[in-house]
């Protein structure tokens, strides 16, 4: 397969002036007929090469004359006139075996579309690239009641529907959707008196109730948009599909969004706080997108975290906008930390802007995303938020229209703001984390911390750079007094130190307070330090992470000496748990430990080698602990703050929820099982339902809840996703492998549902003392059933394929073994481009 480079990016030989479809549904022959308007790119001329993938070409014509293209696998290629020229063919495709869920496929007996970020291609002939815009004007003809495509109704029938959309766009951003839907309709009037009709569309039968929570949260999200960004929306109507079989979460399509139903249906009933809370973040997510990535667009695919990495950082914004701030700063460094992390260090590590890639598919990752949004953040903090705002209308101002690049969102900054960013843009060229060390020295009431900072080698990039580093400090003093309040330093170089003078004793520093930056701080301090921060630091991401970096040391201790908990530890969480100030949301946050495959790369990077069953056997130890720990309050917090009334999915009540699950949690692991029978016989919400059948599934009980749970839901495919899940996740380390594989057996597995085939394969990788039993069994179950997807489903194959990239931190024989599946995942016949790059790369 070939590998497309960055540095070979050449603008198309043709300009786009408009382009027409006309769709003739049918399941196994849709034919669609497409009339494009080209001109000769006169500054970059070159050959007339249109992208087509599985596409059957039945006729072409160059200004109405018929002609003879060379079609090849890849697309086509024909003479073309030196003048502007209209390009007409017909092709035919086949929606209904399509099974991976790119271009137009069916779902559930709907037709919907999948084009980012190369899907059009297999729609029709076309140069599917993002640096080519164009304004669509679509004909959908088919025999079904609702037919959707981009921009604003033009004019329909029976049968036949057509669509406008005024804004030019790139393919990737083009949808159609057609089917027997129905509607749950509203309005939003933007800040400047326009009325935009909004829509969410599902199929008949138990969804309509589903929809209400996604419209007011899109409602929200248009207002915020407003608000803090002054962002309006740009067309009549604003229309949502749920889809069930979809690869990610949803799309950001032009004026038609369409939504893995995970990701926007939504009851108490069916769906949990949890669920509440990404919906809510995902329906912003795409919405944020209008803006910032859809009338900004990527001049190429290495530009992705352009428009990702800025979306991700709105919609991160926006969440603690609707809640706290400091408890989503948690949740994104602990996703950061567990995930991005891990990607960073080991064979998949690569730049929030990668250089190359085989399949473009395969670099939608949490760097891109995650990492993206974090250099936004910095950048926030470096220049100051009324110096964000100013560069954010200048770039919209700009850019508007345009397909951007990284060069040009950072000369916006530079512009706008007079500062030279030529080294800060080395976040998005060198990959891994950095390691922050920090010393400090007190002396004639001057305070100096020195840092150092240094980045490990990745695959391809042997040698690291120094970093803008900015490094939010905070200085206490023994009573925990804040005597020096929160200051931005910047750290430009390898080594630097930073003096604060004037103190009248040996201040405790709090540094990287809001993990204001994406990196591994090292410092040595003992327990009581720690302590000292969880109890007293004014910071709450500082005054959580110091209780994190305890629960992690003590992980450490007992998992390599199989210490006793510290009761430093112990007391800390008990204190904090106690605390009624604290919002109840950040304390059930303090409560929890890092998780287990944190521990497994926590201790790798020290040097040892992690064993994922003694992790789990410390964990469970410290868990009943701290349980044992403050026994005598656990039913009160429950008591306390049991949510009584209708369930409500707002931040405060799931905050409340979250604590008294905290709370269950342990108290499970001394009563039995008691409470947890008690929460799920008595629940009116998923939320608690769920709670409590975890906490019986997690002490190896609640066979007969699970049955009943089952059969509760049986008919509600998102919830029978939970219990798939939950089956697996909660399944003793020994036994996953069976647990999935009996899974597999259930009537209403269906491997071609990317849901229900994470919910179980996903969950398989996520019981991390199951997936890496000694005997090896989760690995070649998992890589068996990805070598079955790839012929059905690539991209999803080939995102779950990361599931082995940790394989270089364990000993000898478990490496053995975890390469000995991706070994033969690799030789598997026809293996897609899509896995093959994946195993090849983290196979070195
Ligand atoms: N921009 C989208 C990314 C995407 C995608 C979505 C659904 C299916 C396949 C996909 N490939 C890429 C989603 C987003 O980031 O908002
Ligand atoms: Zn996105």
């Amino acid at each position: 397969p070939q590998t497309i480079y960055l540095k070979d990016y050449r603008p198309f030989a043709y300009i786009v002036d408009d382009v027409h479809l006309t769709f003739k549904l049918a399941d196994t022959a849709t034919r669609v007929i497409s009339r494009t308007s080209f001109r000769p790119n006169t500054d970059f001329p070159g050959e007339f090469f249109l992208h087509g993938q599985d596409i059957k070409l039945i006729s072409a014509k160059v200004d109405g004359v018929e002609v003879s293209p060379k079609v090849t696998s890849e697309g086509l290629t024909c003479d073309v006139p030196d003048k502007p020229f209209v390009w007409e063919a017909e092709v035919e495709i086949s929606p209904s075996t399509n099974t991976a869920l790119e271009g137009l496929y069916m779902s559930g007996g709907m037709y919907c579309t999948q084009c980012e970020a190369e899907g059009f291609r297999k729609i029709t002939f076309y140069p599917d690239r993002p640096d080519v815009m164009s304004v669509f004007t679509v004909r959908v003809e088919g025999d079904y009641p609702v037919l959707l495509s981009n921009g604003n109704p033009v004019a329909s029938g029976n049968g036949w529907a057509e669509w406008h959309d005024p804004w030019p766009k790139p393919a990737y951003l083009f949808a159609l959707v057609a089917g027997n839907l129905v509607a749950h309709p509203s309005s939003f009037t933007t800040m400047s008196g326009k009325d935009v009709d909004l829509n969410i569309y599902v199929r008949p039968g138990s969804d309509e109730d589903k929809c209400a929570f996604g419209m007011e949260a899109l409602k929200r999200s248009m207002k915020w948009d407003e608000d803090v960004y002054g962002r309006e929306y740009d067309l009549d109507i604003f229309n949502i599909v749920a889809v069930d079989d979809f690869n990610m979460g949803a799309m950001e399509n032009k004026g038609l969004n369409v939504f893995n139903s995970s990701c926007v249906l939504a009851s108490p009933e069916t769906s949990t706080d949890a669920n509440f809370e990404r919906i809510e973040a995902i329906i912003a997510h795409e919405y944020f997108h209008n803006w910032t990535g859809n009338r900004i667009t990527c001049r190429d695919w290495f530009q992705l975290c352009l428009k990702e990495g800025l979306t991700v950082f709105r919609d991160q914004q926006y969440t603690g906008d609707q809640g706290s701030h400091a408890v989503k700063r948690i949740e994104d460094a602990i996703t950061l930390r567990s995930r991005q992390f891990r990607e960073d260090g080991g064979p998949l590590a690569h730049p929030v802007r990668p250089e190359s890639f085989i399949e473009i598919n395969n670099f939608y990752t949490i760097t891109v995303y995650e990492k993206g949004a974090e250099i936004i953040g910095m950048l926030k903090r470096l220049v100051g938020d009324t110096e964000y705002y100013n560069a954010l209308d200048l770039y919209f101002k700009r850019h508007d229209g345009d397909a951007a690049t990284i060069e040009d969102w950072l000369q916006v900054f530079e512009d706008s703001t007079g500062r030279d960013l030529t080294q800060f843009k080395r976040w998005y060229s060198q990959a891994g984390t950095p390691r922050v060390t920090v010393t400090d020295d007190f002396r004639d009431g001057s305070y100096t911390l020195n840092f150092a900072q240094e980045t490990p080698p990745t695959p391809g990039q042997d040698e690291k750079h120094a970093q803008v580093i900015p490094l939010a400090v905070g200085l206490l003093s023994e009573n925990g007094d804040e005597v020096v309040p929160t200051t931005v330093l910047e750290m430009t170089e390898s080594t630097q130190s930073f003096t604060f003078d004037g103190l009248a004793t040996k201040p405790v520093p709090s540094i990287l307070r809001d993990f204001s930056a994406p990196v591994i701080l090292q410092r040595q301090q003992t327990s009581a330090e720690r302590a000292f921060l969880m109890a007293h630091d004014t910071d709450p991401f500082n005054k959580w992470d110091a209780g994190d970096a305890l629960a992690m040391d003590v992980l450490k201790q007992i998992v390599t000496k199989d210490a006793a908990p510290d009761a430093a530890y112990l007391d800390g969480v008990a204190a904090i748990m106690r605390d009624d100030s604290l919002d109840p949301a950040f304390r059930s946050l303090a409560v929890s430990q890092p998780s287990e495959s944190e521990v497994a790369q926590a201790l790798h990077d020290a040097g040892t080698t992690p064993d994922p069953l003694a992790i789990y056997h410390a964990s469970e130890a410290l868990k009943l602990a701290v349980a044992q720990h403050m026994q005598d309050i656990l039913p009160l917090i429950m008591a306390q703050y049991t949510v009584d009334g209708p369930y409500s999915p707002d931040a405060k009540s799931a905050g409340k929820r979250s604590l008294a699950r905290a709370a269950l949690g342990m108290l499970t692991r001394l009563d039995g099982g008691a409470a947890a029978a008690k929460t799920f016989a008595e629940a009116d919400n998923m939320t608690m339902q769920l709670a409590g059948l975890a906490g019986l599934r997690m002490i190896g009980k609640g066979e007969d809840q699970s049955q009943a749970f089952r059969k509760q839901w049986r008919d509600d495919r998102l919830v029978m996703d939970k219990w798939f899940g939950l089956t697996v996740s909660l399944a003793a380390p020994e036994n996953a492998a069976q647990t999935a594989i009996m899974m597999t057996q259930e009537p209403d597995f269906d491997m071609k549902n990317p849901n229900r085939f994470r919910a179980v394969f996903g969950a398989l990788a996520g019981n991390s003392a199951g997936f890496h039993d000694a005997s090896g069994a989760s690995y070649t179950l998992l890589g068996e059933w990805l070598a079955k997807l790839d012929a059905i489903n690539p991209q999803t194959t080939a995102r779950m394929t990361a599931a082995f990239e940790t394989w270089p931190r364990y000993d000898a024989d478990r490496q053995a073994k975890m390469r000995a599946a991706l070994e033969t995942l690799g030789a598997t016949s026809g293996l897609s481009r899509d896995t093959g790059e994946m195993v090849g790369r983290m196979l070195g």
